[in-house]
């Protein structure tokens, strides 16, 4: 039981010591011919990677989720309008997102532990 707690404080740490990363460029991924963007996101045993999605406000994203370890953790994924979805391994679940007006929504594994946002950032 102890040992639990342990991990779950050097798991809190780390998250706690990457400040606010940087989200990834209103530009990432790839436009679709249906004029969607697509960003491709990897959920493994660290979490969601990128977990920070930049979009221009009301942009229309497809986040394209790949689960690529064998966790329970991160088998179900809580979609930004709280639906929960399986993730099978090594198997793309597209997932479809609205940027915002301000602010973020926000993505998390089925037992919450591991989060990633949408991030509608100002154009410049
Ligand atoms: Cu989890």
């Amino acid at each position: 039981m102890s040992l639990v707690i342990a991990l779950a404080l050097v798991a809190c740490k780390k998250d706690a010591a990457k400040v606010a990363p940087t989200p990834t460029p209103v530009t990432a991924g790839a436009v679709g011919a249906d004029g969607v963007r697509r960003v491709a996101i990897e959920a493994n045993k660290e979490g969601y990677r990128p977990d920070r999605v930049g979009g221009k406000p009301g942009e229309k994203l497809t986040l394209v989720f790949t689960r690529t370890a064998d966790s329970s953790c991160i088998a179900q994924l809580k979609t930004p309008d709280g639906k929960l979805v399986d993730l099978p391994m090594n198997q793309p679940v597209e997932v479809a997102v609205t940027v915002p007006a301000t602010g973020e929504v926000g993505f998390a594994c089925g037992m919450d532990m591991f989060h990633g946002a949408v991030i509608a950032e100002k154009s410049s």
